[in-house]
């Protein structure tokens, strides 16, 4: 995430994972960068932990920092965790906040939120997930991240989405305190957003958000746009000032998602570029890209980017300057014009160079795909890219593979047998999470095998040191929250 223990109770050295062409004997001696594609057999299985609650978050003097929930300088972790369900009861996950520390995340320290004590209304009128806090922003400016969480509501005219702030404090949002509506301008109140991003369009340090307003779906809209809301926001969830970009209308399809660059973890700000990326029905769809523009704010323009689903910002040439990698995600269908690919969008992705340039375009083949994720494992200030794909989680730096991750799921849980490639293991971000200027991966599983006691959610979670076979730490959390 644009985006991390005193006794680390649950600390896991050389017990998971492995790396090709990874030093050591024993698996741990290599931080993974290295080339190579040699691989070893049988990494260990994780060990199954839930690690004890032991402290309640120190209370922070608030850092500014997007991620960091008690604003104590350290980013934290916020996840869905589930709630078991050993009767007729229950279901509904819990939201959790594994605090940060300057070692690391310490899933030791840590709070619980029912979806009741955000206050979050139904989201039933425009679909059927709990409310969850997808994005985190110090919207208000005074120092800690405030949760927005995205609902739905009935209207007159249909059903739409809205969003809602719990407004932070020095050891997260208050249980039970009344979340505030988010205002947006009047084209798009009655409307929503398809979509919202966090970012910093303006790059004076304080965190905006992007709306986007696809003609597609927009109830009174005829032109797809793009609607930045600049921080901070009143806490009656006005915007300090908003504006809004009409955008071009794509051939034969509208907008479809919005994603921007990371905001600045802490110390200088920067201007945060943005992506539009076009619908599609399952085919790799094009983009637009705003990048950030040097003395601050977004280009006026966007610049037209190629087909891919994959996509993330990152400094990939080790510039200086935030870049935009767009590739293929491995998606495809096999509806009729599907054979009209372009030739080289298959197994390719392109960088653009934030600060202009000729784009470069890589061909790791089958290797492209899944998930982006930028990560810099070494701190050179260089991301390599992490695709999450078919084979699982393989870096690349241009195209040249670096390193697999590899985590392998425990061996047993709950008494229940747990196969080694079984389940679904999900890269989440990539963030530097004990202030070694190192990214740490965030990667989590969850298994069909256990779901009905324990939901769609994740139970268990790695925070790897950079794509290396160790981790920081490594736990479970189906037994976060107490079962109901
Ligand atoms: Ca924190
Ligand atoms: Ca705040
Ligand atoms: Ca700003
Ligand atoms: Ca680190």
């Amino acid at each position: 995430m644009t985006p991390r223990t005193a006794a680390r109770a649950v600390s896991v050295l050389a017990a998971l994972a492995l790396v090709a062409g990874c030093g050591g004997a024993d698996g741990s001696g290599s931080d993974g960068s290295r080339d190579g594609r040699g691989e070893r057999s049988g990494p260990s299985r994780a060990p199954d932990v839930v690690p004890t609650e032991s402290r309640a978050p120190a209370p922070g003097r608030g850092s500014g920092g997007p991620d960091d929930i008690n604003g104590d300088g350290h980013p934290d972790l916020l996840m869905q965790v589930p709630v078991a369900w050993p009767a007729s009861r229950g279901g509904v996950p819990q939201i959790a906040v594994v605090f940060g520390s300057p070692r690391g995340l310490d899933p030791t320290t840590r709070t619980l939120y029912t979806t009741e004590e955000l206050g979050v209304p139904d989201p039933s009128p425009v679909g059927n997930t709990p409310p969850y806090p997808g994005t985190t922003a110090d919207l208000d400016d005074d120092g800690f991240a405030d949760f927005v969480t995205r609902t739905g509501e009935e209207t007159s005219g249909g059903n739409r989405v809205v969003e809602y702030v719990n407004w932070g404090g020095p050891q997260g949002p208050r249980r039970g305190a009344a979340p505030t509506r988010l205002r947006l301008p009047a084209p798009d109140a009655a409307t929503g957003f398809d979509d919202v991003v966090r970012g910093d369009f303006d790059g004076d340090g304080r965190h905006d958000l992007a709306g986007l307003q696809s003609a597609d779906t927009g109830l009174r809209s005829d032109k797809s746009a793009v609607v930045l809301l600049f921080g901070p926001f009143s806490r009656t969830g006005v915007a300090a000032r908003t504006e809004r970009r009409i955008l071009p209308q794509p051939p034969y399809a509208s907008y479809g998602g919005i994603r921007a660059d990371d905001i600045a973890p802490s110390g200088k700000p920067r201007t945060t570029g943005l992506f539009l990326h076009y619908g599609n029905d399952g085919e790799q769809s094009a983009g637009r890209y705003f990048a950030a523009r040097p003395g601050g704010g977004l280009a006026a323009t966007g610049r037209p980017v190629r087909e891919g689903n994959g996509h993330v910002f990152g400094d990939f040439d080790g510039d200086g300057t935030r870049d935009l990698a767009v590739g293929d995600d491995g998606g495809r269908n096999d509806e009729p014009g599907s054979e009209a690919e372009a030739a080289d969008v298959s197994g390719s992705y392109a960088v653009y160079p934030g600060g202009g340039g000729p784009v470069r375009t890589y061909r790791p083949g089958a290797d492209v795909g899944g998930s982006y994720t930028a990560v810099d494992p070494d701190g050179d200030g260089r991301d390599a890219l992490l695709f999450d794909g078919r084979e699982g989680p393989v870096l690349y730096e241009g195209d040249r593979r670096v390193a697999r991750l590899v985590r392998r799921p425990p061996a047993r849980v709950d008494g229940k047998r747990i196969a080694a490639g079984s389940g679904a293991r999900r890269v989440h971000f990539a963030a530097d999470f004990d202030g070694d200027g190192k990214d740490e991966v965030v990667l989590s599983w969850q298994s069909p095998k256990l779901s009905a006691v324990y939901g769609e959610v994740p139970t268990h979670w790695w925070i790897t040191r950079g794509v290396g076979p160790r981790d920081a730490v490594a736990f479970s959390s189906r037994k976060f929250a107490p079962p109901r």
